[in-house]
This record gives C-alpha cells, structure tokens and sequence, in this order.
C-alpha cells in the first residue's frame, strides 16, 4: 500500500514537472517569436537565400479588375438626392509613380512589436503637421518605390473622437513603414439610432471606388490598434480576418469563423458575395453573416501567426446588442443575391477631403428585408 501510494506521488510529480517545463518552454518561444527580425513568411529560394515574402509573391495582375471604379457613376446608391451644402470636393490626381521601382517585397523599415500610443496622443491640429507626405484625404504612396497593392481603408464611425484620434496616430506611421498604397474612409452615421456597422462598410467601398481603382478594403474598427508592423496591411489572396490576438481577449481568437474588428477583402471577393449585409442595426451578427457569405462562395477565412496579428483595444462602453440578429444570420442565405451591395441606398451629407482622413457623413435608411 505504501508503496504503491509512494509511485503514484511520485508519477503525479513527474508529470506536473513535465508540464512545468512545456509551459514554460512555449513561454520562451512565444517570446522569442516576438523579438525575431521582422522577416517571416519568407520563403527561400534553391539556394536557400531568402527571396520574397510569401503573401506578396503573387503576381500584380493577380488583384486587378476591370469592375474597378464601376460603381463610381452607380445610381442605386443614393435614396436621396446629397444636400445642396455638400462641399465638392477637389482630388488631386495621384502622381504617375508608373516609373518607379516597385517596392521591396519585405519592406525594409519595419520594426516588428512596436509601443501603441494610446496615452499621449497630440490633438488634431498637431497631429495634421505630423504626416507631411498625406494628401488630401489621408491619401498615401511612397514617395521612392511604386506599392504593391493599393489599399482602402474603411473606418465605421461615430462619436468616438478620441478614438479616432488614437487610431489616425497610430495607423499613418504604421502603414507607412509598411511603404504602404492607401487612403483613409472614415464613414460616419448620422442620427441617434441604433448603429449598422455592415452597411457603413458598404459604404465606405463605393465611396472609395469612387475615388480611386483601390484593390482591396481592410475595414477596420476604429478602436483596435495593431502592435506589429509585420501585420501587413496587403490584399489579400482570400479574405483574411487580421485581429487574430487582441489583448482585451488574452490575444486569443474567441472562436475559429470571427471575421471581425479588421478584415481585408478584394474588390472582387467583396463583389462575390455581395458585400455586407444591409440588415444589422446594433451591436453583433454581421461579421458572423459575412463569415456565412464567405462560407457561401467557398471562399476560406485567411489569418497572419497570433503572434504578429496582435491588437490594443481601445476602452468604451457596452453597445445594446441586436435582438434580430440570430433571425438575419440564420436566414442569411437565402438573402445574400438580394440584401448587401446591389441593395446599399444612403443619403451623402458631407463628404470632405480632411488632412487625415476622408470623412463621409451618411444617413442610412432602413431597408426591407
Ligand atoms: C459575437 C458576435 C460578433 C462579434 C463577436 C466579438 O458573439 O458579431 O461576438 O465581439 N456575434 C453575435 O452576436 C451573433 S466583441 O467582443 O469583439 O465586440 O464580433
């Protein structure tokens, strides 16, 4: 009896050592992981030379359309016709960077995990003398290499300045490091009502069409901050969930089909499955509806390593979650040729090219089912 009772202790204390010394050795991994030179995804060549970077080694023609900037004159996407006070706005033709080397395949500045400053963030007049090489609009390219993906990013808003402070601060350094292509929509909803966050991003890709031949949305919650640069923003082969690890979640993905906080798509893919739908008022379902859409078109959801897809939450309030959301989801199918992009109608209020930002203010109305 002793002695059995004496190899059981001693069993139980081999293996608790055992998973002690596993623990502990993925801590140090997960940490060095962090502190490798920003070079992953690199894919080596015969000679054992790293060559190009694996996400972006498809050719350029991969992501072009000819559908780009259709929508530009598209009719359908207005209920009402813009308010007389609507400032037009005067783009600046991008420059013809056509002569340009393309830029490195690694951009070479990257500075893999990186502070987020959320604490100590300038105000917006001085944050506008910060970014001298914007255009109008929050637009940029680099200025000595052509880059490789042109990139809109779509923000849904309101009331959140803060937090858009915050993220402006945050994401022009980051994306220009990246040596980045792209332009900055934040959409804003007007009224009190409740929030349609799928239909401002519906938004926010015919406006950005309308702009200029973008390749690719990265819609982005206002209120997440990437905490690696090796999290490139680029187009994405399939659509690509992008807030893998937030800290707000321990860094861990609550569950394998999320598509939300950020997410990149094509234009294409977007077209595919019709964008978002249109009949999500309040908080929760129409990342998971996407998700479906995905599903749907036999398009896969993509994700980046969690230990460079990482994210900052920004604190707020709880949102009123939507009570018809699991109706919508479930119903999803039998909706997605009718209710998303073929289906948007806004009313333009304001549309103004800021230093930062393109700011896009809509009234949304409510579409039948
Ligand atoms: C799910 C929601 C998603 C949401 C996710 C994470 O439950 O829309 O939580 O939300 N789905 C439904 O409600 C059906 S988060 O905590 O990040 O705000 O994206």
């Amino acid at each position: 009896m002793g002695r059995s009772y004496l190899t059981v202790r001693v069993l139980v204390l081999t293996v608790s050592c055992l998973v002690v010394l596993e623990y502990m050795s993925l801590l140090q991994s997960a940490e060095n992981a962090d502190k490798i030179r920003p070079s992953i995804f690199c894919m080596l060549d015969n000679h054992g030379v790293k060559q190009t970077h694996f996400l972006q080694s498809f050719p350029r023609d991969y992501y072009t359309t000819e559908l780009l900037g259709a929508d530009a004159n598209s009719s359908n996407l207005f209920l009402l016709p813009p308010s007389p006070k609507v400032a037009v706005p005067t783009l600046n033709v991008p420059v013809n960077r056509s002569t340009l080397p393309e830029c490195p395949m690694i951009p070479p500045n990257l500075q893999g995990k990186f502070n987020v400053e959320i604490d100590e963030v300038p105000d917006f007049a001085e944050l506008e003398t910060m970014f001298p090489s914007l255009e109008a609009g929050g637009r940029y390219s680099p200025s000595d290499c052509r880059a490789r993906h042109r990139v809109a990013i779509i923000v849904p808003y309101r009331d959140r300045e803060e937090h858009l402070k915050a993220f402006l601060f945050n994401i022009h350094r980051f994306l220009q490091r990246q040596q980045s292509e792209y332009g900055i929509f934040v959409v804003e909803q007007s009224g009190k009502g409740p929030f349609n966050r799928a239909m401002l991003m519906n938004v926010g890709a015919a406006e950005a069409l309308n702009q200029y031949t973008y390749q690719c949305f990265i819609f982005h919650d206002v209120d997440l901050m990437p905490e690696d640069d090796r999290n490139l923003y680029t187009c994405p082969i399939q659509p690509r969930h992008m807030s893998v690890s937030i800290d707000k979640f321990q860094y861990r993905l609550p569950y394998d089909e999320i598509f939300g906080g950020v997410s990149a798509m094509t234009v294409d893919q977007f077209r595919l499955v019709n964008g978002f739908s249109n009949l999500f008022w309040g908080w929760g379902g129409e990342d998971d509806d996407m998700a479906n859409r995905l599903r749907l078109k036999k398009l896969f959801i993509s994700r980046y390593p969690a230990n460079i897809a990482r994210y900052k939450m920004l604190k707020h309030g709880a949102e009123k979650a939507n009570p018809e959301r699991f109706k919508y989801l479930y119903s999803g199918a039998k909706r997605i040729s009718k209710d998303g992009y073929n289906s948007l109608k806004y009313r333009k209020i304001s549309l103004e090219l800021k230093p930062l930002y393109t700011w896009i203010l809509v009234e949304l109305p409510k579409l039948k089912p």
